[in-house]
């Protein structure tokens, strides 16, 4: 490992794991099973789930990354089931019932779910969209939490808590989580957050609905501008439910991306250019004609780009639709929000699903008849420099359940969150090699000096998976 190397690169990650399971097949029988199924965990793309409070604009923001109007967002209809997004075609449904059995539902119109079954049996919806944005991730929409919805949150907890045996069929295994909010989240959305095991490493803030943040598009200050200030402040008020908070307006991006404005939307916006706004929502309300284009078109175009597309969006009107959805996307904060997910949220994914199959391989290895050999292939992958951030996931989430105020949680943190080695043992980047060297060697001393007073088995786990990395550090400079 150099120090411009990630120490949490996947891809290796998933190497190594791949040669472990390969090892498992060997031994034939019922394992050759075994090894398949953990391996299409292994490959199949990781997990994020999508949630928040009731009407936060999950769904909207679901389609603007798939870039298709595939998840239902209808004023008055409610997600009311776990929909999870994964990339396949043709484009079809299943419906996974609580009891684990699954079974093809019929698509109407295209797009909406005939469920045939009562909410309260289905544990989630599987949708298969042919979606090139969906061959890196899966996305899973989610009903939204509120107090009066009691329902709803059970629903998104049964089918997110990752259960073991009797419910590890109803769960869809999320990796990863975006949390959505339009304010500052309640308590009982933080609670829920760490209820199903999310971390700040895994978790990712959204400032939804940014573009009437604040007073709106006729208050003094851009609505845009004044949410990316507040989630700056969110973003530390909440660092240790979220790693970052970006805002973002979900129903510009799925307008831009799923190509709803036509070429007469925009004649009909740029037709909106000579009016100041406040006179623009007189006229509108006034509804005595005077607008240059019918009522219902300009209702049509609010809900579309909003009212801030309404106002701000006129000037990019005069270049047709193809410059109204670039202003969109621009504005909409979609394409920093895609690349935060596609580097840091993917790559915690990733090693949480590692972590995940770690846990599998572990079990199968204490009930297994072929257990001696099965432990062996366990201890190899344990050992592993390779996988020394995915031990340092695997004791974060569980010191973090067990005994959250443990010294180790802000180590383990650091440490997975580096991308250098410097990162890793917080130094300045420029460190040279034998200095990092010397500092990992400080650390596994001062790790080992821990370990002789712990207080729990959760911060054994956790000094022992920081001892590896401090070893794998160490020696990396040699
Ligand atoms: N102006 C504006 N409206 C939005 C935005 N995102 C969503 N909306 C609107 O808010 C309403 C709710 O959006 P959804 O995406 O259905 O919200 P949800 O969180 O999925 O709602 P539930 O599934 O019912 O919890 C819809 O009318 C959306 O058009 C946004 O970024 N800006
Ligand atoms: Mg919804």
């Amino acid at each position: 490992m150099t120090t411009t190397q990630t120490p949490t690169a996947p891809e290796p990650v998933h190497q190594r794991i791949d040669a472990a399971l390969h090892r498992l097949a060997s031994f034939g029988g019922d394992l050759v099973d075994h090894a398949n199924r953990i391996g299409a965990i292994l490959w199949s793309p990781p997990r994020i789930v999508v949630v928040g409070r009731l009407k936060a604009g999950k769904s909207t923001l679901v389609n603007a990354l798939i870039g298709a109007p595939v998840a239902e967002t209808a004023a008055l209809e409610a997600t009311n089931v776990v929909t999870v997004y994964e990339n396949g075609a043709p484009s079809r449904a299943d419906v996974v019932l609580t009891d684990g059995s699954r079974g093809p539902v019929p698509l109407s119109f295209g797009t909406t779910v005939e469920l045939g079954h009562s909410p309260t049996d289905v544990a989630y919806v599987h949708r298969y969209v042919p979606s090139q944005a969906l061959s890196r991730i899966t996305l899973v929409d989610t009903p939204g939490l509120a107090t009066l919805t009691v329902a709803n949150a059970a629903a998104t907890e049964r089918a997110l808590i990752d259960g073991f045996e009797q419910t590890r069929a109803a769960s869809v295994d999320a990796d990863a989580a975006v949390f959505l909010f339009d304010s500052m989240p309640r308590s009982d959305e933080i609670d829920f957050l760490h209820r199903v095991g999310f971390t700040p490493l895994n978790t990712l803030g959204v400032l939804s609905r940014a573009d009437g943040f604040g007073r709106g598009v006729l208050g003094r200050r851009d609505p845009i501008g004044h949410a990316t200030r507040h989630a700056a402040v969110l973003a530390e008020r909440l660092r240790d439910v979220v790693g970052s908070v970006v805002p973002v307006a979900g129903l510009l991006a799925q307008t831009a991306h799923t190509g709803a404005f036509t070429e007469r939307d925009a004649r009909a916006l740029a037709a909106l250019a000579p009016f100041a706004p406040l006179e623009l929502f007189d006229l509108l309300d006034a509804d005595d004609g005077t607008l240059p284009v019918p009522r219902e078109q300009v209702v049509r175009l609010i809900d579309m780009v909003g009212e801030y597309g309404l106002v701000h969006g006129r000037h990019a009107a005069t270049g047709g639709a193809h410059g109204v959805n670039g202003w969109l996307t621009s504005v909409s904060g979609i394409d920093p929000l895609t690349a935060v997910l596609d580097r840091s949220l993917r790559r915690f994914a990733v090693l949480h699903r590692a972590g995940r199959i770690l846990s599998e391989l572990d079990s199968l290895a204490y009930s297994h008849p072929a257990r001696d050999g099965i432990r062996e292939i366990v201890s190899t992958l344990d050992s592993d420099p390779v996988l020394v951030p995915v031990g340092l996931l695997r004791a974060l989430k569980s010191l973090l359940e067990t005994d959250p105020d443990a010294p180790a949680v802000a180590e383990l943190t650091r440490v997975l969150r580096g991308t250098t080695i410097a990162a890793c043992l917080d130094v300045d980047p420029a460190t040279p090699p034998e200095q990092l060297r010397a500092v990992a060697q400080e650390r596994l001393v001062a790790v080992q000096a821990q370990s002789l007073s712990t207080r729990s088995a959760a911060e054994d786990v956790a000094l022992a998976a920081l001892t590896r990395a401090y070893m794998s550090m160490f020696r990396a400079g040699s």
